[in-house]
């Protein structure tokens, strides 16, 4: 359980079973915990404005957990969580995804393969991302900027006063 990791959950589809995305983040909570990820703290589920095409409204959180799987392994079995959530089928094509699940920091700082960057690339520029994620680990440095978790909420957060 040496190596720790922050995770951010997304989904903006319901799931036939699950039902409504703040739903289907709890069970996949609950899926992580199954496959022996240990959950040491989750956030606040919170509802979000879609970045990027999409329409619908994202639920977004974000968890803290202890495991012995390095980077690659993490991210194979998360992917495999992905695909048990399931793509919803819509007509001859596959929609939207269900379940995203990104790797966001590491205990171990930097990591960097075709599959995989760590930090994520966007996650200092996502507020769905940094919100949930300064709930649970404040302190934590990113690698990148060597900045708190809290710094980088603020700086994204910061209300810019207006020009005179
Ligand atoms: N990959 C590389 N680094 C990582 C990492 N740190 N964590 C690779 C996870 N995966 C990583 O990922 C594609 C490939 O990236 C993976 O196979 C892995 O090898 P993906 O999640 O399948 O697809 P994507 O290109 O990341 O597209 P995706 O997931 O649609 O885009 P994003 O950038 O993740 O954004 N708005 C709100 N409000 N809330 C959201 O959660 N999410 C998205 C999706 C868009 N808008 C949103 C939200
Ligand atoms: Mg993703």
């Amino acid at each position: 359980m040496s190596q720790r990791y922050i995770i951010a959950l997304g989904s903006n589809v319901r799931h036939p079973r699950h039902g409504l995305p703040p739903a289907v983040l709890r069970a996949a909570l609950a899926a992580m915990a199954d496959e022996g990820l240990k959950i040491d703290a989750a956030s606040p589920i919170t509802a979000s404005a879609p970045l990027g095409p999409s329409r619908r409204r994202y639920a977004n959180a974000a968890v803290r957990i202890a495991t012995s799987l390095g980077p690659p392994a993490l991210l194979a079995l998360l992917k495999q969580i992905e695909t048990r959530f399931g793509r919803v089928r819509r007509g001859a094509r596959w929609g939207a995804r269900t379940l995203d699940l990104d790797v966001v920091l590491w205990s171990g700082g930097l990591w960097r393969s075709a599959a995989l960057t760590i930090p994520h690339p966007a996650f200092r520029e996502r507020p769905f991302v940094l919100g949930p994620t300064s709930a649970i680990a404040p302190q934590w440095r990113d690698p990148g900027t060597g900045c708190t978790i809290r710094h980088l909420h603020a700086r994204l957060t910061r209300q810019v006063p207006a020009p005179r």
